[in-house]
């Protein structure tokens, strides 16, 4: 698709002519969501096991006016360490893109950007999601309406417990939103393969992951699956401690008074800073094995 905005890698463009697997990667996460330089090197390494699993990394960022569809190792690095990077979610896009601000684009935005050219899976860390006390903040992330909407494959490790899983996955419900958890009968919350709530559905194959999308959208049915894959079993951290840290990092943002688009990011670093390193190793390890996941179903979707 010809779009004025998109600024598509040649390498993917040529994927795209080619009808090659392709996973779209979002970078809220290298700007917004881990510190440097664990940042670049994990981003880095995301790609590296897309190829892996037999597919095309496209790093998705806003830069220069335009969605930048796969950056170069420097431009990973530019988002990796520069102060000033916008943190984008589809609200953000016409500023940041009309005043051409650099911008790290959120689950949301970057579903939507890879839509845009084509892309139709999708990897991350953890989505955003129905935030605790959402009954008086209203706070709900886009990343849930985008999933209503656009027709990408999503795989994450679940929902960090920063957020409300129960009402999360009643969200998804209300969206029509697939949620399939790969491999186990229990919904994942990232740092955990458990989270006490059962999965609303429940995969053992990535050919019969390819299968639910394509029976989706040739349905009509417009938005994601939601695709949650547990984190490796010796990356777990312990619940007690995580819950710990992120009740004090919720008590911390309300003392702070942190709002609306600042929260998210507040809490990943709070987490970050206060548990020893250990989320942050459980992290990389997730998404990777995420990215290697996606890989895999983009080509069983592209085979079939
Ligand atoms: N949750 C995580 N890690 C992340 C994010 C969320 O565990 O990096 C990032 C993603 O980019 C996600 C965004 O799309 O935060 C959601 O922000 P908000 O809650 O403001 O919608
Ligand atoms: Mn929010």
């Amino acid at each position: 698709m010809q779009n004025k905005y998109l600024d598509i890698h040649p390498e993917i463009e040529q994927a795209l002519i080619d009808n090659k697997p392709i996973v779209a990667l979002e970078s809220t996460i290298i700007s917004h969501g881990m510190p440097w330089p664990k940042n670049v090197e994990t981003a880095l390494a995301v790609e590296d096991a897309v190829r892996k699993s037999g597919a095309i990394p496209a790093t998705i960022a806003i830069f220069n006016g335009k969605c930048k569809i796969g950056l170069s190792q420097k431009e990973l690095e530019f988002f990796g360490q520069e102060k000033n990077v916008w943190k984008v979610s589809l609200r953000d896009m016409p500023f940041v893109i009309s005043q051409k601000l650099p911008g790290a684009t959120t689950v949301a935005a970057t579903m939507r950007i890879a839509s845009m050219a084509g892309i139709k899976v999708f990897a991350t860390g953890g989505i955003g999601g129905v935030h605790r006390n959402a009954q008086q903040t209203m706070d709900i992330s886009a990343d849930l309406t985008e999933m209503s909407n656009t027709d990408v494959a999503v795989i994450s490790a679940g929902v960090k417990s920063i957020l409300d899983i129960g009402l999360t996955l009643e969200y998804l419900e209300t969206k029509g939103i697939p949620v399939v958890t790969f491999g186990q009968d229990e919904f994942p919350s990232f740092y955990s393969s458990k989270s006490g709530f059962k999965s609303p559905l429940r995969l053992d194959d990535v050919h019969a992951i390819a299968q639910i999308c394509k029976t989706k959208w040739e349905l009509g049915l417009h938005g994601a699956v939601l695709i949650s894959n547990p984190l490796p079993s010796d990356k777990e951290v312990d619940s007690e401690v995580i819950e710990n840290i992120i009740s004090n990092a919720l008590s911390e943002a309300d003392r702070k008074n942190i709002k609306g688009k600042e929260v998210t990011p507040f809490l990943l670093k709070y987490i970050a800073e206060n548990s020893k390193g250990e989320s942050l190793e459980a992290n990389i390890a997730l998404i990777l094995s995420n990215a290697s996941l996606a890989g895999k179903i983009a080509t069983a979707l592209y085979s079939i």
